[in-house]
């Protein structure tokens, strides 16, 4: 899966990556059946000296009926109804299973416009739209280690927020908020990317998720409250947009 996939930095992707493996192997194991059986098939019944052709049926007998639905059957419920199975039971276990009630989990308000993307983290007094938020441009900085928990609302068209090391993706729709969690497992640089084609500047839409150490992403806050503050950042039309919405209730 190294070879197709980027690398996994995330706590839950492997959940992603393993229900991708599962259905590449399952497919991958039908087609080879199908190839196999019609290579038989050919090989075997091809016209011969000594031989009558093959004998055609219809496929229309009971007994040819009964083994479509047999196979059909295994089939169906080997790769669908396991992977929906798995699926619906990883998606409300983890993926779905927000950090609402968690203080440990990082808040963070993402803001989408054609055509850039806007990350506020509400600062010490763990409030959005006051005087210490911190706002980014383009870079959303986290710690490792800890639930990372983010709200977004859009400014003009839908866009889609993609993180691919994290194996994750949320669109941002304008008139509503959606919301998205997601844990770094390692420092590192990631690309963060618009997986929703918003108008003709969207490839300009690439960002950089930074994912630190605690402790270097507590240095890396304290610069970044002080820079905000010296800057005025809550005073800038961009801070500004965060007034119109309350971001635990998402109204
Ligand atoms: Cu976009």
């Amino acid at each position: 899966m190294h070879i197709v996939l980027p690398h996994d930095a995330s706590l839950d992707g492997h959940l992603v990556d393993g229900v991708i493996g599962y259905l590449t192997l399952t497919t991958g194991l039908a087609f080879l059946a199908v190839l196999v059986f019609l290579l038989i098939a050919i090989v075997f019944h091809r016209e011969r000296a000594g031989r009558t052709r093959a004998h055609h049926t219809h496929g229309n007998r009971p007994r040819d009926r009964a083994l479509t639905f047999a196979v059909a059957l295994v089939m169906f419920v080997a790769i669908d109804v396991t992977l929906v199975a798995r699926t619906a039971g990883e998606l409300s276990g983890r993926f779905w299973r927000y950090p609402d009630g968690d203080p440990n989990a990082l808040r963070v308000e993402v803001t989408a416009r054609q055509w850039s993307w806007t990350f506020r983290t509400a600062g010490p007094d763990g409030r959005f739209g006051t005087g210490d938020d911190v706002v980014t441009l383009g870079e959303l900085d986290v710690p490792v280690g800890r639930p990372i928990y983010l709200k977004l609302r859009s400014r003009d068209v839908v866009h889609s927020l993609y993180l691919p090391s994290f194996r994750t993706k949320i669109d941002a729709i304008p008139g509503s908020t959606t919301r998205l969690w997601f844990q770094a497992q390692e420092a590192g640089r990631f690309e963060i990317g618009c997986a929703q084609h918003c108008g003709v500047s969207h490839y300009k839409m690439r960002g950089l998720l930074i994912a630190r150490p605690e402790g270097e992403y507590h240095d890396w806050l304290a610069r970044a409250e002080t820079d905000s503050r010296l800057r005025g950042d809550a005073a800038l039309p961009v801070a500004g947009e965060a007034d119109g919405w309350d971001w635990e209730t998402g109204r």
